[in-house]
């Protein structure tokens, strides 16, 4: 009888670590860039992505990694003055991301294969910037780019926030 409690309690805590672990860990994902940075920062997660030749917004895992069905980025649009935090993921291959010099961003964004690099800037100069890969990761490189966009508007506009959502 005792064993038959003990092995309850140990299927239960397998259970439980099962749930408990993935569920934190997304929402460890989803709060920590967030309080690091301010709930005023404009935070973009990214994934750079090699297979399919494209920077995306949208979460890339195992189940659409193959199957490419994951939005390609065109561009990013932020205010002037905006805090901007970019989350950049490799999905796979080794990516170097440039922007133009003038944009105030640390250089290169870099990462190898499932690495994240986190880089924060504010858009103080409004413009249309290009950020491109400029190492040669795969035979889709050329695709592998997203612009930033910073309009000429003060990050508090509330006009321009109620556009946002
Ligand atoms: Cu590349």
């Amino acid at each position: 009888m005792k064993a038959k409690a003990r092995e309850i309690l140990a299927v239960g805590a397998v259970i439980f670590a099962l749930t408990a672990v993935p569920l934190w860990i997304w929402w460890y994902e989803d709060n920590y860039f967030g309080r690091r940075y301010g709930a005023d920062a404009k935070i973009f997660k990214l994934t750079a992505s090699c297979r399919q030749g494209r920077v995306t917004v949208d979460r890339v895992a195992g189940y659409n990694y193959w199957s490419g069905k994951f939005r390609r980025l065109d561009k990013i649009t932020v205010n002037k003055g905006d805090k901007v935090v970019l989350v950049v993921k490799s999905a796979d291959a080794t990516h170097s991301f440039r922007v133009k010099p003038e944009l105030n961003v640390e250089q290169p964004i870099e990462m190898e294969g499932g690495h994240t690099k986190v880089v924060d800037f504010i858009a103080d100069k409004p413009g249309s910037y290009l950020v491109e890969c400029t190492m040669f990761c795969c035979t889709s490189h050329h695709g592998v780019f997203f612009r930033i966009e910073i309009l000429d508007k003060p990050s508090k506009d509330n006009l321009s926030q109620a556009e946002n959502k």
